[in-house]
């Protein structure tokens, strides 16, 4: 058995939460862990369909994924939320939502890499003027001062990444 926990991993767009997550999540699964993702794009396309991107939805945002991330937590499992969470005050938010089991984990890729990989071309779109308020661009990024856990995707492949975030994982919920 083990321990529920929340692991909140924020970064830039493009920075590789999701992939991050997903490739965790797998490993984590085949070692028997009760393990769920809450991403910013699955949440948006339900239970936060209502959000945009200003100030005040990003943290009502943050505030939905931390208040389902800790039922999920308090039932025993591991919840990997993948949310660019931009602001120290919301993750700050999250993190006091949650209690005890919460971690910081900076997804961290300098701006010109997330630029380079751009799966959406929304750094593209942002650059054009198509799309405003994007962050990185022209809404903020605050870095996390003091993270729980950096992990650095410019180098390294997604599964080394993912595998020192799944040992992260159990050594943190490991009863
Ligand atoms: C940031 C935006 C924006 C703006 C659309 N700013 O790479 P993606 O496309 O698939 O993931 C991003 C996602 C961010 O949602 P989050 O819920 O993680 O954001 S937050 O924590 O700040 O609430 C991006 C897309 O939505 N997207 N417009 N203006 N990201």
């Amino acid at each position: 058995g083990h321990r529920g926990g929340v692991f909140w991993m924020t970064g830039l767009p493009g920075a590789g939460k999701s992939t991050i997550a997903r490739a965790a999540e797998s490993r984590l699964f085949a070692q028997g862990i009760d393990i769920s993702v809450l991403d910013g794009d699955t949440l948006r396309a339900g239970l936060c369909a209502d959000l945009g991107f200003s100030e005040a939805d990003r943290t009502e945002n943050v505030r939905r994924a931390a208040a389902v991330a800790r039922i999920l937590a308090e039932t025993g499992q591991v919840v990997l939320v993948a949310l660019i969470s931009p602001r120290t005050a919301d993750r700050d938010l999250a993190r006091q939502i949650v209690g005890d089991g919460f971690r910081e984990i900076f997804i961290d890729a300098d701006q010109e890499t997330c630029e380079a990989r751009d799966p959406k071309g929304l750094y593209a779109a942002a650059r054009a003027g198509r799309i405003s308020g994007f962050t990185g661009i022209d809404a903020p990024y605050d870095v996390p001062a003091t993270p729980d856990l950096r992990l650095a995707t410019g180098l390294d492949s997604v599964a080394d990444v993912a595998g020192r975030l799944a040992a992260y994982v159990t050594d943190s919920v490991a009863l």
